[in-house]
């Protein structure tokens, strides 16, 4: 790619601001520029992304499609500037035309179309995807409300609507002639053909179209241009009801639009508990049935192949159940439309489907009631069903041992349709995201499926682009790591382990100090302008960012910070190595637990941070709104990652991974992809502590932990709680009654006081190990030399090789 410098680029948005805006650049507004700069960078993406799309029709090679509901893409303008090797001489232009890079890029509205950890994984696999120059693109939903907006009000969390296209997003592309059709409800009608098949014909369904909006999915320097391609939903005809003046279904059509319209509306909030909701279900249906129609009829345009053939050029991932309507789905496509049999249908789906689960938590498995997606979508019912009788079928002759097991394997039971066992009976491949994710579902979760299909599972440890977590996120560290191996490590990020060799080099160690000092004095910077508090950079930064969830346990983390307070305020002298505690989190908004946690949070940093008999030794700060941009200021800036979850139950994390390739060092249980970095980096560059996924299982298993001992033995566990029911720890009458009671009269599910008193004892050597600064700086560097195993490139690859067979371009 012919590369712009500086001068070119200010050319190109000094014209552009004269023939959009007819303005001068000096009386640009940094809106202006941005939307300037962004058409200067299209103007490069644009034709690689034609000409890719073409050299893909041309070559037919096989096709990655990556189905999910979430993609949380956050802003594009300056990694899309990164990868097409224009961010240099783009903040050079900028500034050398009197404006401020982050001031520019903050004008982007992070595009929030996803919950967290699901949305945000579909976001670095389509950046790793084209930057290995593999042809795979992304399927999703075009929300017009993304994730609420968060704001701290009296220390409550309030959920604003996230309107993100209230203005232009430079970087879609409406692709009105590729609009599909998707039938909701009607009746279906069964005739047998001449030949003896059978035909299927829909009969007053309710019409709605799907218009794609592409995304371009820029590689790095590569000039591969993938697509994210994001349906919108529009009414499908336009009704005469208005030409001919009738009142009344002029407003019976506006309700339809508005209805039709709501399908694309917004994205559902909540990733903790699953509820069956029409309109979810409707979502769901809605990207699946555009995206399987779609699919088929580019192969079709590709490959002049009957699509008998099509798991030769398609794979389909599906992340998480949330879009296994898509089988059912194939399989009405082929049936009904390309006139295939049953079995040879059955057989091009199971070929063509791979599904990622996310989660063993029972809480969030989907089923849905079979009535409803019956009457929503009668045709795929069926389809259902009869996957599902033949599934059954087949177990009770061919494996005896499992008929008693047919009601907790079959997908119809009890009136209810299990989307997991689903996608496991449709696809050819199932994987968990972590090592221990994936045992647990062998062993435990989808114990008999892996004894009906042992091949099928398979694991693939997530990952995470240290394109955007590094080279954008923490553009010093990045330079001074170039500077020491060498830029090898941006293709090849496992070369990090280069480092290694630097490790014990003082000069080198006091440059990353340098690097990390700089970060936190940024973050420092945002902290006071955002809460007005001052925190010192010279104290440990302790981040816990992610969703609010009771498994997470912030809960056991601002237990800690209510310890040290009351540690202090017996003895405020004490040798404490000052901390800043920083937490992001959205909670769910019906999530009434993890929104008190919240409270409880904002509660002890108001009494906390002005408490001047604690002599500034502890901060508690509460960054409102997390999201992707947020999390790139706050990362490069931790030196400790709190990844505390009760073991078992974070299928992975992948903040974990992205703290530690900015130098943090982990807090953590041996829990998800903690388990790796522990394994990677060794027992002694870790902190790990407490209950393993084996002795939580046998709790629940077979009892034996009861909270309140602890609470009777412990004082320190008692004061902390009593203080939460007597409301001391409030002020203005609030109280924590809710959080005490669920911990003492619920047994603490989530194991936080058993757990606390490693916890504490954990910090107490992160203090220490904090005051030898330069063992502690080598720690930290060992992290980022073993981060490169956590580049999504290398779970890329894996897929790539293992699961979907597909080559580099
Ligand atoms: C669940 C649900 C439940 C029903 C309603 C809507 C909804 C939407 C999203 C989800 C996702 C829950 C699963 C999830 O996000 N899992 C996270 O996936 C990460 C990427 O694999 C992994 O690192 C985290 O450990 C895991 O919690």
């Amino acid at each position: 790619m012919q590369q712009l410098t500086s001068e070119r680029l200010k050319e190109k948005i000094v014209n552009r601001l004269i023939i959009e805006n007819g303005i001068d650049v000096n009386d640009a507004t940094n809106k202006q520029i941005f939307y300037a700069l962004s058409s200067v960078v299209n103007e490069e993406i644009l034709p690689n992304w034609f000409n890719t799309n073409k050299h893909y029709e041309k070559t037919g090679y096989k096709q990655v499609y990556y189905l999910s509901m979430e993609f949380l893409i956050g802003r594009l303008l300056e990694s899309n500037l990164l990868n097409c090797g224009m961010l240099a001489s783009a903040k050079e232009a900028i500034n050398e035309l009197g404006f401020s890079p982050e001031e520019i890029f903050a004008e982007e509205h992070d595009a929030g179309l996803g919950n967290g950890g699901l949305g945000r994984l579909a976001a670095c696999f389509l950046d790793s995807l084209a930057s290995l120059r593999y042809p795979g693109h992304g399927y999703g939903i075009r929300y017009r409300y993304g994730l609420f907006e968060q704001r701290i009000i009296h220390g409550n969390q309030v959920e604003l609507p996230d309107y993100w296209l209230k203005e232009p997003y430079p970087w879609e592309i409406r692709k009105e002639e590729e609009a599909v059709v998707i039938q909701y409800h009607g009746k279906v009608h069964m005739f047998k053909r001449n030949d003896g098949t059978l035909e299927f014909k829909y009969e007053n369904t309710d019409k709605v179209m799907a218009v794609p909006y592409d995304v371009p999915v820029v590689g790095y320097n590569n000039e591969v241009v993938n697509t994210l391609r994001l349906w919108s939903a529009e009414p499908a005809f336009q009704d005469d009801a208005r030409s001919q003046g009738d009142q009344s279904a002029f407003y019976h059509d506006l309700d339809h639009h508005h209805s039709i319209e709501q399908i694309s509306g917004f994205l559902y909030p909540d990733d903790s508990s699953y509820e069956g909701k029409e309109l979810r279900l409707k979502q769901q249906y809605f990207l699946v049935s555009s995206s399987i129609q779609n699919i088929i009829k580019q192969f079709k345009k590709t490959n002049k192949m009957p699509v008998s053939r099509l798991p030769e050029k398609v794979v389909i991932q599906i992340n998480d159940t949330h879009p296994s309507l898509a089988i059912p789905e194939m399989m009405r496509i082929l049936m009904d439309e390309e006139r295939m049999s049953w079995d040879s249908a059955w057989e091009v789906t199971t070929r063509t489907f791979a599904y990622t689960n996310h989660t063993t938590l029972s809480e969030a498995l989907e089923t849905w009631p079979k009535d409803m997606i019956q009457n929503l979508m009668p045709r795929i019912y069926m389809i259902i069903d009869e996957i599902n009788e033949r599934f059954c079928k087949k177990i009770w002759f061919d494996y005896e041992e499992l008929r008693d097991k047919i009601p907790e394997l079959a997908i119809i039971a009890y009136d209810r349709i299990h989307m997991a066992r689903l996608a496991i009976v449709g696809s050819f491949s199932v994987n968990g995201v972590a090592r221990i994710h994936t045992e647990i579902l062998k062993k435990k979760e989808m114990k008999d499926f892996y004894t009906l299909y042992p091949k099928k599972f398979n694991n693939k440890t997530n990952g995470i682009t240290h394109r955007r977590w590094l080279l954008q996120a923490n553009p010093h560290l990045a330079g001074l790591i170039t500077d020491v191996i060498g830029p090898q490590w941006i293709n090849r990020p496992k070369q990090l382990i280069r480092l290694l060799k630097h490790s014990n080099d003082k000069a080198l160690l006091e440059k990353f100090d340098e690097v990390k000092r700089n970060n936190k004095i940024a973050l420092a910077n945002y902290i006071h302008h955002q809460t007005g508090i001052l925190v010192d950079e010279k104290s440990i930064f302790d981040v816990q960012i992610k969703r609010l969830h009771e498994y997470k346990r912030q809960l056991l983390n601002i237990f800690h910070v209510i310890y040290l307070y009351n540690e202090l305020k017996d003895n405020p002298n004490q040798d404490l190595t000052p901390r800043t505690f920083i937490f992001a989190a959205k909670a769910a908004p019906s999530y009434y637990l993890a929104k008190e946690v919240i409270k409880l949070i904002n509660t002890v940093a108001s009494i906390v941070n002005y408490d001047k008999e604690i002599q500034g030794k502890l901060k508690v700060i509460f960054l409102e709104n997390y999201n992707v941009s947020l999390a790139e200021k706050i990362i490069p800036a931790s030196d400790i990652s709190e990844q505390i979850s009760t073991a078992s139950k974070e299928a992975s994390g992948t903040g974990n991974m992205k703290m530690m390739m900015n130098g943090a060092l982990t807090l953590g249980t041996m829990d998800g992809a903690n388990i790796e970095i522990h394994d990677l980096v060794g027992p002694e560059n870790i902190f790990i502590f407490g209950l393993t996924a084996d002795e939580v299982l046998d709790y629940y298993q077979n009892g034996g932990y009861n909270a309140r001992d602890i609470y009777n033995k412990d004082d320190r566990v008692k004061r902390i709680l009593d203080q939460l029911n007597q409301g001391e720890f409030g002020i203005h009458d609030i109280e924590f009654k809710d959080i005490y009671y669920n911990i003492l009269f619920h047994n603490d599910s989530y194991f936080v006081l058993k757990d606390f008193e490693p916890y504490l004892e954990t910090h107490e050597l992160v203090d220490r190990a904090y005051r030898d600064r330069l063992h502690w700086l080598n720690m930290s560097v060992i992290n980022i030399a073993h981060s490169g195993k956590f580049s999504s490139d290398q779970t890329i690859k894996e897929y790539a090789t293992d699961i979907w067979k597909i080559n580099q371009v």
